[in-house]
This record gives C-alpha cells, sequence and structure tokens, in this order.
C-alpha cells in the first residue's frame, strides 16, 4: 500500500487531516486502532473556539454543526456563592465559542470521508513508524489478522497521548515537559436540560464542579474528585448532592437533577513533546500534547496542528518550499504553550489542591475577583477561551 500522507489515528485530529488534504487534492490513508462505533461515541470535548468552526466550515463539515450546535456568548464563573458572567462578545471585538461535541465533529467527518474521501480503515492499529528520519517513512500495521506496510511521502501521528508515532522519534532529540495533578474530573451525561443556558465553571471550598451542556435535553457535569477515583464508588445521588453544595448561590438558582446515562473519570495532566517532527513524521494533537480540560482546549489545539500541517504541505507541493513544513514544530508550539498555559492558569484557578493553604485560599479568591473587576484581565481570559485566530 503506497500514499502520500500516513495519517495514523481517526480522532478530530486525524479525521479534519485527511478532510483538509482531500480538499486540496492530496491522498492519505488513515489507520485507526478501534472500531468506528467507538470512535463515534467517546465522550470527550464539548466546546469549539470561533476559528475550529470556521475550519470545520470552510472544510464543508459544518453544515450540522451549524443546525444544532449552540452558539455561546459567555461562560459564569461561580465563586463564595455570587455569580459573574464573562462576555465573549463584548470584550472579543464579537468572538464567540460553539458548543458542539466531539462525538458529533468524529461523526460527520467520518461520514464524509467514507462518501468522498481516501481509504479510512477501522480496526488497523499502527505497529511503528519506521525510517522516519528518510524521504521514505513507512507505518507497519496490523488489519483484520494481517501485518501490512503502508508506505508515505509523510507519516502524521494523530494517535492520541497512548498512540505509537512518538516513540519514532529519538529520546536524544526529544524533550517532554510535564506535569500531573493530583485530581481528575468525574464526568456524568444526564437526561436532563442544562441548569443555566452558559457554561457555568464554579469555585468551591470542596472543589471545582462544571456544568456543560450536549443538547438543551443533555447535560454533562464533571466534579473535581481524588486522583484514581473509582466512579463505581460514587452513587448517582451523591454525585447530584455534590454538585448542588458546589454550584450553589445566594439566589434563587436551582440545579435540575435527572436520569445519568454515563459516569467516567478523567485524569489531568498538562505535557507538552517536542519537537513535534523528525524528518517526515509529523505529531498533531494529544499525540504531542495535553491540557487539563479546564480550559477547553485540547480538540481546538488538535484542529491548529493539523489545518497547520495541511497549509504547509500545499505550500510545499506549490511552490516547492519546504519553508512552512520545517517550522511546522516551531509554529504549532507557539500555540500550544498559550494553551498550556492558559489551561494550567484555569486549572489552578478554580480547583482546590489537597493541603491548600488559607493563603492559597485568600489568593484564588482575589484572582476571581480581579477577573470580575477588572475589564482587561476579563479581557485577557475571553481572548484566550474564544481562542487566537489560526496561523
Ligand atoms: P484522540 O481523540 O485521542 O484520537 C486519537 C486516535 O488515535 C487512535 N489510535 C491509534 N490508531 C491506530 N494505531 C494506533 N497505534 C493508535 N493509537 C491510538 C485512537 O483510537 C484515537 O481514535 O486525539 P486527537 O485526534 O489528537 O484529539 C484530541 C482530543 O480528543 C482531545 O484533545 C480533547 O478531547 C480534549 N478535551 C477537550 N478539548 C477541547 O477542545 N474542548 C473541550 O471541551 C474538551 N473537553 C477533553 C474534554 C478531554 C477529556 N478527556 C476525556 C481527556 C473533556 C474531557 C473529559
Ligand atoms: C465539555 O462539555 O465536555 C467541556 C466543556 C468545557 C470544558 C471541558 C469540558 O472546559
Amino acid at each position: 500500500m503506497r500514499t502520500t500522507v500516513g495519517i495514523i489515528g481517526a480522532g478530530p485530529a486525524g479525521l479534519l487531516l485527511a478532510r483538509l488534504l482531500h480538499n486540496a487534492g492530496i491522498d492519505s490513508v488513515v489507520l485507526e486502532s478501534r472500531d468506528r462505533a467507538y470512535v463515534e461515541r467517546r465522550q470527550r470535548a464539548g466546546i469549539l473556539e470561533q476559528g475550529t468552526a470556521d475550519v470545520l466550515r470552510a472544510a464543508g463539515a459544518g453544515e450540522r454543526m451549524d443546525r444544532e450546535g449552540l452558539r455561546h456568548d459567555g461562560i459564569e464563573l461561580r465563586f463564595d456563592r455570587t455569580r459573574h458572567r464573562v462576555d465573549f462578545p463584548g470584550l472579543t471585538g464579537g468572538r464567540s465559542v460553539m458548543v458542539y461535541a466531539q462525538t458529533e465533529v468524529c461523526k460527520d467527518l467520518i461520514a464524509l470521508q467514507l462518501r468522498e474521501g481516501g481509504p479510512l480503515l477501522f480496526e488497523a492499529e499502527a505497529l511503528a513508524v519506521e525510517d522516519a528520519g528518510t524521504d521514505t517513512p513507512r507505518v507497519r500495521f496490523r488489519h483484520e489478522g494481517r501485518e501490512d506496510v503502508l508506505e508515505c511521502s509523510y507519516v502524521v501521528g494523530c494517535d492520541g497521548f497512548w498512540g505509537v508515532a512518538r516513540k519514532a522519534i529519538p529520546a536524544g532529540l526529544t524533550q517532554v515537559f510535564e506535569r500531573t495533578y493530583p485530581f481528575g474530573w468525574l464526568g456524568i451525561l444526564a437526561d436532563v436540560p442544562p441548569s443555566h443556558d452558559e457554561l457555568v465553571y464554579a469555585r468551591h471550598d470542596r472543589g471545582f464542579a462544571l456544568l456543560s451542556m450536549r443538547s438543551p435535553a443533555v447535560s454533562r457535569l464533571y466534579l473535581q474528585v481524588p486522583e484514581g477515583t473509582d466512579p463505581g464508588a460514587w452513587a448517582d445521588e451523591e454525585i447530584w448532592d455534590e454538585l448542588e453544595r458546589r454550584f450553589e448561590t445566594a439566589d434563587d438558582w436551582y440545579l435540575q437533577r435527572g436520569p445519568i446515562t454515563q459516569k467516567s473519570v478523567t485524569p489531568m495532566r498538562s505535557f507538552v513533546h517536542e519537537p513535534m517532527r523528525h524528518g517526515r513524521l509529523f505529531l498533531a494533537g494529544d499525540a504531542a500534547h495535553i491540557v487539563p480540560p479546564t480550559g477547553a482546549k485540547g480538540l481546538n489545539l488538535a484542529a491548529g496542528d493539523v489545518v497547520t500541517f495541511a497549509r504547509a504541505l500545499v505550500h510545499r507541493q506549490e511552490t516547492g518550499s519546504p519553508e512552512l513544513l520545517d517550522a511546522y514544530s516551531q509554529t504549532c508550539l507557539r500555540r500550544v504553550w498559550q494553551a498550556e498555559r492558559f489551561s494550567y492558569d484555569m486549572t489552578t484557578l478554580l480547583h482546590r489542591a489537597p493541603g491548600a493553604t488559607p493563603f492559597e485560599d485568600r489568593l484564588q479568591l482575589a484572582r476571581l475577583e480581579r477577573i470580575a473587576s477588572s475589564r482587561a484581565a476579563e479581557t485577557d481570559l475571553a481572548e484566550a477561551y474564544t481562542g487566537f485566530p489560526f496561523g
């Protein structure tokens, strides 16, 4: 098997990349280790920056998003039983975000790829990337019980944090920056209309809580829990009781309960692998970097990486110049580190670390009050949340 771009992984990064390349007339093959149903059901991100939504639209993958997605013009910060709304368009010159789940983005891109694009193989597990430093990189993979080789001009590792692509970059050329947090998120899906029309990020002495949504009828909620928590250890009513405590306000707002249909725990981590390129192997999305979900940046970073790669490859094909491909890692990392910074800031602003001192608690409240009372501080948050322009 031979192709121009071998793509490992059919998460948002791999699927969007395949679409962008198809639209530019460049052929690709996508290898995905899981089956289609698994990829389409995996609960993850919910927020698209305006730039990500624009890219999906321009790629011809925005039709259902524009019909069913919810445009959000702000978020609420909740602390000390008070509520503060951050008005995105008013602070950023008109920018907003879109609530449209990662599951739906993936479904739309898979349908398009299978209808119009190049091969997308499910249950095709990449085993290794070979000869990444040469002009003829190869992906060894297993599909339908057989081992095979995909010969490529370029390989893009979009295979997430646990993938194999990153391992093909020699350790001696690599620097890893990492931080783990001593807590995770217990996330639930519930068949109940969201109790607020925008996302609510709550800081509470008992820990962080987030109210999000998947549709006008389905809520997505998260609770900060100790690292390593077993989701089964939390009874449904205990979850609602705890959410109610952490979202409590001084006014008459209340949290509506409903049947919980899914429950899981996500660890929290910051991680950056530098460089994001070795020879003709490029890393994109979670394969190269992880952010804690508090800033809603992971999927948006993945989109930024593959847009950068697609532009660079088109430039190479049109002009013969490798300049943009050579700059890929540097270009992506600038944006990545801004997202790392913002996600870290949001995480430390809103979560209660085990053993936090009263001094640290007061500082958190002072940071929140600063955002609530200074247009400059609030604008900084609004600009980062809605996303910096692509490229
Ligand atoms: P993915 O989605 O992990 O996809 C990688 C794909 O590669 C496949 N794979 C392989 N395929 C072939 N061979 C191999 N050897 C392979 N190894 C792995 C996997 O099966 C998979 O299909 O990475 P990608 O495409 O880079 O996308 C990244 C995003 O998924 C991730 O950053 C976001 O979900 C993060 N995230 C959020 N991001 C946002 O922008 N906004 C949010 O609101 C947001 N909320 C979240 C999140 C992530 C969360 N979790 C569960 C970590 C909320 C949560 C709870
Ligand atoms: C989600 O809806 O899953 C979501 C929203 C905002 C975040 C993280 C997750 O910051």
